[in-house]
């Protein structure tokens, strides 16, 4: 079994019903789980931290309101985990979605809209079932899409228009690098799929600068390779989410969050590929390593002195 869905509470499971029939319609086995992060936070770590043991490719986690289940789910395992906001009656589950989407650098979710369980079930098979034609040519059926064939390459493409994550491009670039994963920069156009897919790419970072329109969603109607989308803007407005907010497959990140973009893309190949998920697993080890090491000195000097030694004043960076 490759797909494991994880839901905070059995009351999530008639709103995620869509999950279900999807993955059944696919002919694709899954595993279902009550794993709560609040009310049983051990069993849920140590079943997170199983999951590659077990042979799952990726988690689905599905939660409601204080919805924590998928990132900390993510924090406990190297496979990529879908974030699921499931509806909630006050704020019809965007409550869910940004208790979820604005994850810290280093652990990325990607994120569907709120109630999109069909869109999770369909990344969650396009994901662990990149390097599988037979049951890529059936998910291509069923969204009635055109199979094109890939050599399994831990390659992506990102695409970015945006001069203000230049920087964190280059930086993501070099990241994947260090997980084995090569990345080639592409820009948004009109034969994008086609020059991503000519140039070996099996999965695809895109930063959509757009504000109300959803590029990255449009793409991923157009294909089964996993897109990840990074909003970035600015602005504070809510059109930034025009890709999640749809019923699109798409892995959303955080606004800026273009590093767990590239993250999230080496745990979709990590899940394919057993070299670039043991390097994600010792990069999260590292993270683990910087905050217990910054804990020890501020526990040892005080606040003051560790503000000090770190460069940083006390009302803020
Ligand atoms: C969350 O709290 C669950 O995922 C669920 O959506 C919500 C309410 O849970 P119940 O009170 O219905 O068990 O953790």
């Amino acid at each position: 079994m490759k797909i494991e869905v994880r839901v905070g509470s059995d009351s999530d499971l008639p709103k995620i019903k869509n999950s279900f029939t999807t993955l059944d319609n696919l002919s694709i086995p899954y595993s279902v789980r009550i794993l709560s992060a609040h009310r049983t936070p051990d069993a849920m770590s140590e079943n997170a931290r199983n999951l590659v043991k077990d042979g799952f490719k990726v988690s689905i986690g599905a939660a409601g309101g204080s919805a924590h289940l998928p990132g900390m789910t993510s924090s406990e395992t190297s496979l990529p985990v879908i974030a699921l906001p499931v509806k909630t009656s006050f704020f019809d589950g965007m409550d869910s979605l940004h208790s979820m989407i604005q994850m810290p650098p280093g652990v990325p979710v990607g994120c569907v809209g709120s109630g999109n369980a069909e869109g999770a079930a369909i990344l969650a098979a396009q994901i662990a079932y990149l390097n599988d034609p037979e049951v890529r040519k059936r998910i291509c059926d069923y969204r009635h899409i055109p199979y094109r064939e890939i050599v399994f390459k831990p390659r992506v493409a990102l695409i970015n228009s945006s001069p203000s994550l230049e920087k964190d491009a280059d930086a993501s670039i070099k990241l994947l690098s260090s997980f084995g994963v090569e990345c080639y920069k592409f820009e948004w156009g009109e034969k994008i799929l086609e020059d991503l897919i000519n140039k070996g790419c099996v999965a695809i970072i895109a930063v959509n600068p757009y504000p109300g329109k959803p590029l990255a969603g449009e793409l991923s109607m157009k294909t089964d390779l996993p897109v990840i989308v990074v909003p970035c803007s600015s602005e504070n407005s809510l059109s930034i989410f025009s890709d999640i907010l749809g019923t699109y497959p798409l892995a959303g990140q955080g606004i800026n969050r273009l590093m767990n973009g590239a993250i999230f893309a080496a745990k979709v190949l990590g899940a394919n590929d057993e070299q670039v998920r043991i390097k994600v697993e010792e990069y999260s080890k590292g993270l683990a390593q910087e905050v217990k090491e910054k804990d020890k000195i501020l526990v040892e000097t005080g606040i003051s002195a560790y503000l000090d030694k770190m460069g940083m004043k006390e009302n803020g960076k």
